[in-house]
């Protein structure tokens, strides 16, 4: 197995990203809680977690994310944004489009599914965990939890998942190849810096913009569950806020602030 420290991340960073802090675990609860816990002891814009394995790996919801050692990427990242508590979403488009760049980078064909979710061949390979500290109206900071499946194999998956297996795929298994972690992890960095900074420069349009492009689900139509409730359409957009924009049958826009869309 190839070396995966935080030397062996930082070797392969660029510049820009060379001077941040990455603590790098053998195994946590989970990385977002351990961000949580630097960030309110004050650590800096741009601080990362990375761990070999988590013990409670979460998805939203209180959902469960899988992650068995030596195989695959747990990341968080901190961000100090001054934006307010209903724009953290913007977070999540940004991570999804550094991601769905890394992972083309690697020969892989990824595509979005709103709100925080990549796949490949339909597959699930990657999640964002967008959680955030609200100090009065705006945010004091926005951790950036980032699950990706690099190299487990079917068989892996097939024990470590069962059912879930069935939904979830790795870049291994799409290309065939196995990811060096130290060089996954390191283009995902850069990639988040490159996009974070294009948001800064250039505002939310343009995200919105590159994260539609991406997007595997634009006018094809979807059926969108929340809670107890499904709603049906068109997936025509999403707005300001990274919500999602559904054209019903009716001729009606409703907006969705957070779902599981299933493509129809
Ligand atoms: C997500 O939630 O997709 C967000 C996952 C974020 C995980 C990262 S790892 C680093 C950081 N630290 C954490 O504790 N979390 C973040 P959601 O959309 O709610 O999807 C969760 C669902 O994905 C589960 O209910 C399963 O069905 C499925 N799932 C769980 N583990 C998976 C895996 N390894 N690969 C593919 N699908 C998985």
């Amino acid at each position: 197995m190839k070396t995966f420290t935080s030397e062996s991340i930082k070797k392969l960073l660029k510049k820009e990203t060379m001077e941040k802090t990455i603590y790098l675990f053998e195994e946590v609860g989970s990385t977002n809680d351990v961000a949580f816990e630097l960030a309110r002891n004050g650590v800096s814009d741009g601080t990362i977690v990375i761990a070999d394995s988590q013990t409670k790996g979460r998805g939203r919801l209180q959902r469960k994310w899988i992650s068995p050692s030596g195989l695959n990427l747990y990341i968080s990242v901190i961000f100090r944004p001054t934006i307010q508590i209903k724009d953290t979403p913007l977070f999540t488009l940004i991570t999804s489009i550094a991601l769905a760049e890394t992972i083309k980078n690697n020969g892989a064909e990824p595509s979005i599914r709103w709100p925080n979710d990549i796949l490949i061949d339909r597959k699930k390979a990657a999640g964002v965990l967008t959680e955030m500290q609200p100090r009065g109206e705006r945010v004091d900071f926005v951790v950036v939890g980032i699950g990706v499946n690099l190299n487990m194999t079917r068989e892996i998956m097939e024990r470590e998942m069962e059912e879930i297996a069935e939904t979830a795929t790795s870049i291994r298994e799409a290309t065939g190849y196995e990811i060096d972690r130290s060089k996954f992890t390191a283009e995902l960095i850069n990639e988040l810096q490159i996009w974070y900074q294009k948001f800064q420069k250039e505002g939310r349009n343009r995200i919105i913009q590159e994260w539609t492009e991406r997007w595997g689900a634009i006018n094809r139509r979807v059926q969108v569950k929340f809670d107890e409730n499904a709603v049906e359409g068109i997936a025509s957009g999403i707005d300001e806020n990274g919500y999602l924009v559904l054209k019903k049958d009716d001729g009606t826009y409703e907006t969705i602030v957070a779902g599981d869309v299933i493509l129809l």
